[in-house]
């Protein structure tokens, strides 16, 4: 039976530019939706600009325009920015849209009559210049546990610390520079707390869907646990959904100079957009996907993609939400993990806070990104790392060097000696590619979201190709005395190969898919279980180039072009003058570190260094160490008896990892430096990692080798 799903996206803030860490999440639903349309299934692919909230009205200020001259203007970048990423909506709402307010009323009023709103006054800092409450994140001041300057008000970025705005020491206000003064107002409240809410999300966490897939990513439903606690108890908080004017949002009825939160309305977003995009086209029927009762009786799925920032007010608020105010719930969660770029964070200094703007404008082609994103997603809420060197690689050897080169090498033939018509081809060649359990297994990983399983499974059969390919030598055929037969059937059979890998490969390609119908004269394709040979006397088009390779040279001039310049450029001034003298500290700071970081050594220098891949094979807390972790690391040694004898190794990594997480896995180390005596022990070598260039974030990241590296191999 054919499935009907709405699919939704987080929805970006309106008052930033889509960047490469955003489009992971967008590329991982839009894969996720094209396969299931190829599977016959009917998905409804709906997002919207988030627009309301104080960063928004205060950036529109800045630029002296109106909070809806911004959002107007952004929306038309976002827009064409997924567009340009091959990321289809079937429509791109705004949450300050007429339905949107219409169902946040429609929510509130439900919510209050089943008595889940509260009103209760709470202290917060104020702006006595520009006469508004200020959020957390527009209060400076200093860290209350480290002390460090110009730090925000949730968190400190230098010593991680969580704490209120009212605990930081000197604050001030980031809009204006005043100091803060402590009032009162009276707030909304939406009872998450309330047993009834506690007792629905314990119940919903355990769902599944239509494909026996669990609602929530094992990840997703511990972190759940850890929140909503042990059965009998309640650890969930109540949420403040009301701001003070002057706010960029809607109203809430009966309260004047009371406003929505932004998470209030911004879930309610998605239905929102899917309520227009329904009633524009006319035949979709809008209950069947958000009435409780209605969805239940049509079997309909709402799947939202989110990052794992979010995913708390995706698995408490939202669902709890719309259970109590008589709307579906979710079907299930699809949460993904941040992107670091060359294992680290997209830092503006190194130019790695890539945009899709630059990306599309620096001319490389969206769909080397989209197949290298789905080749590192697992389905899991692990970060993902895009690896410049691993992404040229990738799409060189597997996309061009695979792929593409099974048409290239057998289209001339068929266009010059056959004129463009097909002969038959070999089934025994084609059997494997078109077996419905090939299919099934390729099919099975899109599901569930695994990706990365899917290509490697698609680029084994592409390997077979190529094998198939070579083995039958169609150039030596050509040249052959009565070698036309042999080699109408070599060149026909590998493109019906070449076809076959093109329907596996649609979801992430869906534009290079579209090239290869045209030239193969084919309907759109479609996963079907039993598809057959292209058919003898079938004309194809002229072959024509279908993916170029990627150079270093243009990955570099991409970093180049969003890497920010040392001097403060005038636009980039915030209201706030420290927050921009930190920024260029920084990125200086940066400069002199990569200035050191390139004074040349001969290789005679590098090679005196023996670094090995190791096992960790225990790691332990040491006491009284508040930076170290005691390693055992396998490189392969053995004592006399030839029992493996491990190195014992301090490393001072404590702040970045839990030691129980270390166990079992490869890293690098230097396995010729100088023991040393420590006050804990002996250190008989050190661990390699990287640690963020400014120093500021504290992030540390030890070294892993790819899939196959043995301990004890030498790293050079
Ligand atoms: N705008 C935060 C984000 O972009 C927020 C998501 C809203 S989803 C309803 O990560
Ligand atoms: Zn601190």
């Amino acid at each position: 039976m054919s499935r009907k799903i709405l699919v939704t996206n987080a929805l970006p803030y309106a008052n930033g530019d889509i960047h490469l860490g955003h489009l992971v999440g967008y590329i991982q639903a839009d894969i996720w939706v094209r396969f299931q349309r190829m599977r016959g299934n009917t998905v409804h692919y709906v997002c919207a600009d988030d627009t309301h909230g104080t960063p928004v009205m205060l950036r529109a200020e800045k630029e002296g325009i109106t909070p809806e001259q911004l959002i107007d203007r952004v929306h038309g970048e976002h827009l064409r920015d997924f567009t340009e990423f091959g990321v289809a909506f079937d429509h791109y709402h705004s949450t300050h849209s007429t339905e949107n307010r219409a169902y946040a009323e429609d929510f509130y009023a439900k919510l209050k009559a089943a008595d889940f709103i509260d009103t209760r006054a709470i202290e917060q800092y104020y702006d006595p210049v520009k006469n508004m409450f200020l959020p957390d994140r527009f209060i400076k001041g200093e860290c209350p546990k480290c002390g460090a300057a110009d730090q925000y008000g949730d968190n400190c970025e230098v010593c991680g610390a969580a704490y209120a705005p009212t605990e930081l020491k000197n604050p001030y206000s980031a809009v204006s520079g005043a100091k803060p003064e402590l009032r009162s107002s009276e707030h909304y409240f939406f009872r998450l707390s309330d047993e009834r809410s506690v007792a629905f999300l314990r119940e919903w966490t355990r769902g599944t869907n239509a494909a026996g897939q669990r609602r929530l990513q094992a990840e997703a439903a511990n972190k759940m646990k850890e929140w909503l606690g042990e059965e009998g108890e309640n650890k969930l908080s109540d949420w403040d959904i009301s701001r003070d004017a002057p706010y960029f949002g809607f109203e809430i009825p009966g309260a004047p100079g009371k406003y929505f939160y932004v998470w209030l309305d911004a879930p309610i977003g998605y239905l929102a957009s899917f309520r227009h995009y329904a009633e524009k086209r006319g035949d979709v029927a809008v209950d069947d996907y958000t009435d409780a009762t209605r969805a239940a009786a049509a079997a309909t799925e709402m799947v939202h993609f989110i990052g794992k920032d979010i995913l708390y007010f995706h698995a408490l608020f939202w669902p709890a939400m719309l259970q109590f105010a008589g709307y579906r719930t979710p079907t299930q969660l699809c949460v993904n993990g941040f992107l670091t770029v060359d294992g680290a964070k997209m830092s503006k200094s190194r130019g790695t806070f890539i945009t899709a703007r630059s990306y599309v404008e620096q001319k490389l082609d969206p769909e080397w990104l989209r197949y290298y994103f789905a080749s590192k997603s697992n389905g899991t809420m692990e970060d993902v790392d895009l690896s410049l060197d691993d992404l040229i690689a990738k799409v060189n050897s597997d996309l061009v060097g695979k792929y593409v080169n099974i048409a290239s090498r057998c289209a001339g033939f068929i266009a010059k000696r056959f004129g463009g018509k097909l002969g038959a081809s070999d089934p025994r060649a084609t059997g494997e590619f078109e077996t419905a359990y090939e299919a099934a297994i390729i099919a099975r990983a899109y599901e569930e979201r695994d990706y990365g399983r899917a290509l490697r499974e698609i680029m084994r059969l592409a390997d077979l190709a190529n094998q198939y390919v070579n083995d039958h030598k169609p150039w030596e055929l050509a040249k052959q005395e009565g070698g036309e037969e042999h080699l109408h059937t070599v060149c026909s059979t590998a493109l019906t190969l070449f076809r076959d890998l093109t329907l596996y490969l649609k979801p992430v390609l869906p534009a290079l898919a579209a090239k290869v119908e045209d030239f193969l004269a084919i309907e759109a394709l479609t996963w079907n279980a039993g598809w057959h040979p292209l058919p003898a006397g079938h004309t194809i088009r002229d072959y024509r180039h279908l993916m170029t390779r990627v150079e270093r040279k243009q990955i570099d001039a991409l970093l180049e072009a969003n890497r920010e310049s040392l001097a403060p450029a005038e636009s980039a001034k915030t209201a706030a003058p420290h927050s921009q003298q930190r920024h260029a500290e920084k990125q200086q700071h940066a400069a002199q570190s990569s200035e050191t970081a390139s004074a040349h050594i001969s290789i005679d220098d590098f090679a005196k260094v023996d670094l090995r891949i190791a096992r960790i094979v225990d790691a332990q807390h040491v006491e009284g160490a508040d930076k170290l972790i005691r390693l055992q690391l396998d490189i392969g040694e053995t004592d006399e008896a030839g029992n493996p004898k491990p190195r014992q190794v301090f490393a001072g990594i404590k702040s970045a990892y839990d030691p129980a997480a270390l166990v079992g896995r490869l890293t690098v180390m230097v396995a010729n430096l100088a023991p040393r005596k420590m006050k804990f022990g002996l250190s008989e070598g050190m661990v390699l990692a990287a640690s963020d260039p400014d120093g500021q974030t504290g992030g540390l990241y030890i070294l892993s080798p790819d899939a196959g590296a043995e301990p004890g191999m030498r790293v050079k």
